[in-house]
């Protein structure tokens, strides 16, 4: 088997992050955040050695199943992370960012077989889609994690083994329903009078097999108790009240491992069987800690994770299994899991009616949009910001083609790049391209600078959205100000010119530290425009207002130019 995990570590150090950037303020906070949530062990204030280090922050998205294209819904998650990934840094937290694909289980092998392929050639063609989506969608992953890597299968076989030794796994025989496309057991409930999965609706199997199962129900009170303790441990909160009434709805013991196929991670303990491909899949937001850097654990460092974000199809999975298994290997648990809803596309009607109905976007579907096509012809930026701007994140919503063009003129090329572009011009016109080392507006200054604080609040709930639209808010106000200012009619009178100064520094400074903020949504413009400013600098300490910050700058071409 090739060493997926060598190539995945050359990516790793490629990617790291930047880890020096200052952040005096955002650490004070952070002392005050208690970062692990151990059920085991009560809450204790955080050791005094903690006080002056940046706090950890690990953030996942799920891991994507290789046997199809990778597809909008698929960028969506991953955009969302790095979003907060790219927001964390610049506080100076300690970020840890994982992606990766999900490459064992039933599916993969059937596709194989039906192209004539082993499993092992289906997922070495078919996972560098994914891992080429990440540097295309501008993504800062700091490590991508393919589950065929030897490394995650010998921990995953190592945690495994430890919940058998505590006494949570028996040997059984599995009789119900499957779907081998959920890779997913159903009740007889979900199965229905007609026998089809009630999300594909295609027909399910009938299984009977010998399998290993984990004691599921024996958590069932710890989980009630995990969710009352922490009513943020799932959010949004409606996501949160729909896993805990599946908990308490009663909770039935599941297969722990399959034994009618081959192609998985191989029972230590009766290599007769693979682990069911959740189990592996799930741990790899474990295991990839243990060798995402060669040579180091990183696990001490970044276990828990402080968020999980999925999709609202994997539920289940992440909230109730996930943590049940943490518990069963006596792990740490992650302090949230944030469930985020569809994006929804106009599909055609499987009946040939004319009215096309809105369904979630998957390929079996038809309804993709294909985000390497929106990249080629707008640009990753453009991507990133309709995703985060149109759909708010945490409910289902509709994504067009139409709509994106909407958007990427009135807001991105409007607000943010007119506003850019006459800024940067009216510095040339007036002032020969040198930003006057002018006291900013201070009413201007604090509407402005608030921003920081706001977003920072907003996305430490996940509130990906609001967090995009406290930014704009300022975006708006800077161009209101322009109207207001007519620097244009000052630049008449010699006698103003002092005012000029102060409206041409306000302008240019606003204009600095809303892209600053900014740069987790559209990082390439951002990172463009700062360096025309001559102030690359990312960190949130640096972001606001201040008299003489910017001098001599450039010409700037448009941010977010008409499509060819
Ligand atoms: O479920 N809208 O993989 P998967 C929004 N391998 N998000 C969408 C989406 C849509 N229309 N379609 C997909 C798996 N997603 C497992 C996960 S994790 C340990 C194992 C996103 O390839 C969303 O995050 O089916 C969803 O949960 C995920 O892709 C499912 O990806």
């Amino acid at each position: 088997m090739p060493n997926r995990g060598a190539r995945g570590r050359a990516r790793a150090q490629a990617g790291a992050s930047p880890s020096s950037i200052a952040g005096g303020f955002w650490r004070r906070e952070a002392v005050l955040k208690f970062r692990s949530y151990s059920f085991a062990s009560p809450k204790d204030p955080p050791p005094a050695s903690t006080l002056l280090r940046p706090m950890s922050f690990y953030i996942t998205t799920p891991i994507y199943y290789v046997n199809a294209a990778p597809h909008l819904g698929h960028a969506y998650s991953t955009i969302a992370c790095d979003v907060m990934a790219r927001h964390m840094r610049q506080r100076g937290e300690d970020v840890f960012f994982l992606t990766g694909t999900d490459e064992h289980g039933e599916p993969v092998a059937l596709a194989a077989e039906r192209e004539g392929l082993t499993p092992q050639e289906l997922v070495d063609r078919n996972a560098p889609r994914f891992e080429d989506l990440m540097p295309r969608l501008n993504v800062s992953n700091d490590f991508f994690i393919r589950t065929t890597d030897p490394e995650h299968q010998a921990k995953v076989q190592e945690v495994l083994a430890r919940i058998r030794d505590n006494g949570h796994v028996y040997e059984g025989v599995y009789e119900g329903w499957y779907c081998p496309r959920c890779a997913d057991f159903k009740t007889d409930a979900e199965a229905g009078d007609d026998n089809l999965c009630p999300i594909h609706r295609t027909p399910l199997i009938r299984e009977k097999e010998d399998n290993y199962f984990f004691r599921l129900s024996a958590f069932q009170d710890e989980l009630l108790r995990l969710f009352d303790e922490q009513p943020d441990f799932v959010m949004p909160r409606h996501r949160y009240n729909e896993a805990r009434s599946f908990i308490a709805s009663g909770l039935q013991d599941i297969s722990l491992s399959r034994s009618t196929f081959t192609w998985g991670v191989p029972v230590p303990w009766d290599p007769k069987h693979v682990f069911y491909v959740w189990f592996d899949a799930l741990l790899n937001y474990y295991t990839a800690l243990s060798y995402a850097r060669p040579g180091e654990d990183l696990t001490d460092r970044f276990w828990p994770a402080q968020y999980h974000v999925i999709g609202k199809d994997i539920l289940k999975f992440h909230t109730v299994f996930w943590p049940a298994m943490l518990l069963a290997a006596g792990l740490p648990l992650p302090q949230h899991v944030f469930v985020h809803g569809f994006l929804l596309m106009a599909a055609p009607k499987a009946d040939g009616d004319d009215a096309p109905e809105l369904m979630k976007m998957s390929k079996s579907m038809g309804n993709v949009l294909d985000p390497f096509a929106i990249i080629d012809e707008f640009g990753a930026d453009a991507l990133r910001y309709y995703c985060m701007r149109d759909v708010s994140f945490g409910q289902d919503g509709e994504v067009s083609t139409a709509r994106f063009a909407v958007l990427y003129s009135s807001e991105l090329a409007n607000d943010f790049g007119n506003l850019a572009s006459r800024t940067v011009a009216m510095v040339h016109r007036y002032r020969g391209g040198v930003v006057p080392a002018a006291e900013p507006d201070p009413a201007l200054a604090a509407e402005i600078d608030s921003v920081v604080s706001e977003i920072s609040g907003l996305l430490d709930r996940a509130d990906l959205t609001a967090a995009l639209e406290a930014a704009w808010l300022r975006v708006r106000r800077l161009n209101r100000y322009v109207e207001e200012q007519a620097p244009w009619v000052l630049a008449k009178d010699e006698a103003r010119a002092g005012e000029l100064d102060r409206v041409l520094a306000s302008l240019a400074e606003g204009l600095r530290v809303v892209a600053v903020v900014l740069h987790p949504w559209i990082p390439a413009s951002v990172e463009k425009l700062l360096a025309t400013l001559g102030a690359p600098e990312l960190d949130l300490d640096g972001a606001r207002l201040t008299a003489g910050r910017l001098a001599a700058i450039d010409k700037l071409e448009p941010l977010f130019p008409k499509p060819k």
